[in-house]
């Protein structure tokens, strides 16, 4: 059985749907999961799909990863800026990481225009809402050489 891509959500990404909706959009956090799931499904892919607002537990899934998924889709939150840890730990994987971000950083503040993922991720996807984790799962299903069971 294919292992599943870990959809990893890092810090305050519960709070999608209440959160600066101007920036974050009104969607919550179950219903990207749900889209996410779904876009999975038509690509003949697994995901698992996690959020938590520890670094700690971000590093352990990313570690647990390297064992138990085929890839790792990561939107950090604000530990994208700030967590060599989530670097490292990326690196250690060994995997495809695609990073993800549903605002457009680079229109943002410029302490969010460096992100320590990118180091160790394939690419970057950001700006375009929770369409970002469908169009990053079209990336990681290129990257692990697998066909859509249909056309979306
Ligand atoms: C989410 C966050 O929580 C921010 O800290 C990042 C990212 C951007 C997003 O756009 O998904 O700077």
């Amino acid at each position: 059985m294919a292992k599943p891509v870990y959809v990893l959500n890092g810090p305050n990404l519960n709070m999608l749907g209440l959160r600066e909706p101007s920036i974050y959009g009104a969607e919550t956090l179950a219903g990207v999961q749900r889209r996410t799931e779904a876009r999975a499904e038509l690509l003949g892919l697994e995901v698992d799909f996690r959020q938590s607002n520890v670094e700690g537990e971000l590093v352990t899934w990313i570690q647990q990863a390297r064992e138990a998924a085929s890839g790792i889709i990561l939107n950090a939150g604000a530990y994208t800026h700030t967590s060599l840890a989530l670097l490292d730990a990326l690196n250690a994987a060994e995997l495809p990481a695609i990073e993800v971000h549903l605002s457009n950083v680079f229109r943002r503040e410029s302490f969010r225009h460096h992100s320590f993922i990118s180091l160790g991720a394939r690419g970057v996807i950001c700006g375009f809402g929770p369409k970002v984790y469908e169009l990053a799962l079209e990336a990681m299903a290129e990257i692990l050489g697998q066909q859509p069971a249909t056309r979306a």
